[in-house]
């Protein structure tokens, strides 16, 4: 065995090699359910923890594939870093197995490809199953319902390629399907994922941001009695989605002939809460007898007066755009100038404004013009708090939107996105556990003897 590395190395190494790639040949839509954040987290760079593989917490009958060269290049040899590793008989038609042993959320599958001796898996596709039987099978599908080829890296630290799922899988039985490979197929792999998954959310029927609420309990998706379900719920519904929005509670009929379980009644948040399981509810399965019928759902929607920018070639600057009246929309620039800019940059986060743009510098915006003649005297800590001609309503189309040019830095926490979608940066943080060690290759790694 080479050399041993600390951690920090192999998440620097994953952190260049995460990716993923889907080739969609048609569009189709598929509902695809937004998911709450996953229940269990790694420092590695990547969604959710090693699922057991690596660990040898599988066990080896729970590995199996199509075929195997010898006994030496055995199903259970896949496992990854075991200086072994899966080879099939025949290049066609194989694929390799692993039974998870419970219902998990897999996120993405590690590769690491032999590449000493010149034999490595360059795609493959993934097929899962909740019962593992013949007819159950389905391909891992993208956005559009297209069959995703994934990608092997050839270029990175040794032939490790982080692959991430559009999705996190629910499944328990799940396969790779090599699809072209280079000399033999040879591969060690680990799966990345969650197992303890109870209590996760997912929002269905909806347009990502509203939706009947599910929560899954032992690996059954279930609903929420309408009884007692209020805005106070649905926004701990969305703060768990990770949506900066005030949640509205609405309640949904269930479809005909639909049959999920009620599991949650009389739900009653504090609006502290994190997770939705972690609100107060009736207990016990016969109160939970639901005698509504039905379903407790959500809207998530921007707090009111909140900003955004919109149409910049970065996050410090853009059309400026507030959400007032359930719609977002934009800002006249009659009186626009640096010193409203600066409330709005403020307001964002950042430390002032660098330029006040007029004449909808960044783009004409959609919608109504919700504010027209600011005259802020730079004192205010939100644009809505700046007087304004207000009495007669606007007269102002898009051609006259304004936006802000803010100075990089931010004086405090960001509280509302400088983008788009309303939701905070998404941002890495690498943390490094120093008593933690993988197995890494390094540059003068020379792969052992098969
Ligand atoms: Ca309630
Ligand atoms: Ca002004």
């Amino acid at each position: 065995m080479a050399s041993l590395v600390s951690l920090k190395v192999f998440i620097i190494a994953l952190l260049e090699v995460i990716s993923s790639s889907a080739q969609p040949l048609e569009a189709r839509t598929v509902q695809r359910p937004l998911l709450s954040e996953l229940p269990c987290s790694s420092d590695f760079g990547f969604s959710g923890e090693l699922l057991g593989l690596m660990s040898g917490a599988i066990p080896d009958s729970d590995i199996t594939a199509s075929s195997s060269w010898n006994a030496s290049y055995s199903a259970s040899s896949v496992r990854i870093f075991s200086g072994s590793s899966w080879s099939p008989r025949v290049n066609e038609n194989q694929w390799i197995q692993v039974d998870l042993g419970v219902f998990a959320a897999i996120t993405g599958v590690i590769i690491y490809s032999d590449f000493g001796e010149v034999n490595y898996i360059k795609t493959f596709t993934v097929q899962h199953s909740t019962s593992g039987a013949a007819n159950e099978w389905q391909n891992l599908t993208d956005e559009v319902g297209q069959t995703i080829q994934f990608e092997v890296s050839s270029e990175f630290w040794n032939g490790m390629t982080v692959i991430s799922f559009p999705d996190a899988l629910f499944t328990r039985f799940i396969r790779l399907s090599p699809t072209a490979w280079v000399g033999h197929i040879r591969l060690n792999m680990e799966f990345t994922g969650c197992r303890d998954i109870d209590g996760m959310l997912r929002l269905v029927g909806g347009d990502g941001h509203s939706g009947r609420v599910e929560v899954l309990k032992g690996g059954i998706w279930g609903v929420i009695c309408d009884n007692g379900w209020d805005d106070q719920d649905a926004d701990v519904v969305c703060q768990q989605f990770g949506l900066n929005e005030m949640g509205e509670a609405t309640s949904l009929p269930l479809g005909e002939g639909e049959e999920a379980p009620f599991l949650m009644s009389r739900v009653t948040c504090r609006g502290t809460e994190t997770r939705l399981v972690d609100c107060p509810l009736v207990c016990g399965s016969e109160s939970l007898q639901c005698n509504s019928s039905r379903a407790a759902g959500v809207s998530c929607k921007p707090p009111r007066d909140v900003i955004r920018l919109v149409g910049g070639s970065s996050p410090t600057n853009g059309r400026v755009e507030i959400y007032q009246n359930n719609t977002w929309g934009t800002l006249c620039d009659t009186y626009w100038d640096v010193t409203d800019a600066d409330i709005v940059c403020r307001q964002l986060g950042f430390s002032g404004a660098e330029e006040a743009k007029s004449g909808a510098h960044f783009g004409q915006g959609v919608g109504p013009v919700h504010m027209d003649g600011l005259a802020c005297d730079g004192s205010e800590s939100r644009i809505t708090d700046c007087p304004s001609l207000c009495w007669e309503g606007t007269r102002c189309n898009h051609t006259q939107d304004a936006g802000v040019v803010c100075r990089e830095g931010a004086t405090l926490q960001k509280k509302e996105s400088a983008t788009g979608s309303g939701l905070p940066p998404h941002e890495f943080s690498v943390v490094t556990i120093d008593d933690y060690f993988f197995f890494s290759p390094s540059s003068d790694w020379i792969p052992p003897e098969f």
